[in-house]
This record gives C-alpha cells, structure tokens and sequence, in this order.
C-alpha cells in the first residue's frame, strides 16, 4: 500500500498589493547589481553565511522532492591549487581547439582564457554536484533542471548576503570528482568561487535584454497594442 505524505498548513501570508510592490521592486533593484566577478580579493569570508545560502538553495523544488543535488565547500589553498590545475589543463584544451570558431568569436569580448586565478584568489569554492538519474536503488528525475534551480538560489543568496560569484563551468569536470572523492553516481554540475571582488574589480559592461525581448504576455481582455 502507498503511504500518503501527511499534510500540513501552507503558511502562506498574503501581502497587500503595495507591498508587493515595494518588494518586487527593492528585490529587482538587488538582483540588478549581481555580476559575475572574475577578480576575488583573497579575504576570508564568513563560512557560516556560505552555509545558510547553501541551506536556501537546497530549498529549491527538485523532480519528486529527490533533491538531486551536493554541494562542497572548499576553502583550502591546495585542493584549490589542485582544482585551478585540473581546470587550467580543460580550459587550454577548450580555448586550444574544442570549442568552435563561434563559440570563441562569441567570448572574445569578455577576454576570457585559460587562466583561472581566481580558482586560488577566492577564499572559497563551491562545488555543486548532480546526483545522477537512475542507480541501483533510487530514481532521480529532472536533475538538470532541478539542480540549475538550486543554484540560482545560490548565487542569488549569496549576492543578497554580500558575497560575489562567479558561475564557473570548466568542460568536462571530471577532475572536481576526482580531486573531491566524490561518490560514482555524482557528475560536476557548477563550479563556484565565492568571494569579495578584488579592490577597483572591474566588469564588462554588459547590457541586459529588454522586457519586449524576453517576456511575451497572452492577457485576457488587454488590447493588442504596441503603444505602451
Ligand atoms: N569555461 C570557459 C569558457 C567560457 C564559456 C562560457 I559559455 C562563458 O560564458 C565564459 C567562459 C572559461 O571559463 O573560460
């Protein structure tokens, strides 16, 4: 027999509209000023608040509540130094011939390359790991989506807590498996530098899409109308 998860209240508090909308605004105008930063002054950060954002993303709606996901923080200069190694040696491969003429056309102007002080600079790494769909005894489902969800949760709390970012993903990852001991059924999902943005950092000045090329509105009774 299908045991059935008990239900509880929601606890759901339902805001007036204005505050709605001074919250949506104060939480836009934060996420606004989020940008990934490749330039980490060495500074300690406080762990504990690294913790407590992980805890949030770990909030995140997962396939089935599998919640598919590990993360490992690492704040230790020579498994850094070993994780800069081993991302070094993909990235010379990937800026050396793997990726297409278009995909380097596309990042030339971020002047991006394979050097990544900053795997060593920050004072701390995220690794976050997808646990696999299928082992022996369990079933994991919507893992990509699951775990990109979780770490939107995480760059986005760690941004509202103070801390800078970068969302690095060096391809293939395998090294992080290796380096960190992680168990057969985790795959490399996100590798994360943590951090403060080194004194004068410096980001590219990057536009963001505007809302008439991102969002399309189907709204019942408005006029179909390009006027405002
Ligand atoms: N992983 C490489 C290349 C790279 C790819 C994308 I897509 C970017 O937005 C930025 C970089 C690197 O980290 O340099």
């Amino acid at each position: 027999m299908t045991e059935l998860i008990p239900l509880i209240p929601l606890g759901f508090e339902r805001l007036p509209e204005e505050q709605m909308e001074e919250r949506s605004i104060a939480f836009l105008g934060r996420v606004r000023t989020r940008r990934s930063v490749r330039h980490f002054s060495t500074d300690p950060v406080p762990l504990d608040v690294v913790r407590r954002c992980i805890d949030a993303a770990a909030q995140a709606p997962s396939g089935a509540n599998k919640q598919p996901w590990s993360f490992v923080i690492v704040s230790d200069p020579s498994l850094q130094k070993r994780i800069r190694e081993g991302a070094e040696e993909e990235e010379r491969a990937f800026y050396e011939g793997r990726a297409n003429q278009r995909w380097l056309d596309d990042l030339a102007p971020l002047a991006t390359d394979a050097h990544k002080p900053f795997l060593v600079d920050a004072p701390v790494l995220i690794a976050v790991f997808a646990q696999r769909q299928g082992t022996a005894d369990e079933q994991h489902y919507y893992v990509q989506t699951s775990v990109g969800l979780a770490c939107g949760v995480l760059i986005t709390a760690l941004h509202d807590a103070g801390l800078a970012t970068l969302t690095h993903t060096p391809s293939p990852m395998n090294f992080l498996s290796e380096i960190l001991g992680r168990p057969r059924n985790e795959r490399p999902f996100l590798l994360l530098p943590v951090g403060y943005p080194v004194q004068g950092c410096q980001v590219p000045d990057l536009p963001r899409k505007s809302r008439a090329e991102y969002l399309t509105e189907h709204i019942a009774g408005a006029a179909d109308s390009d006027a405002d």
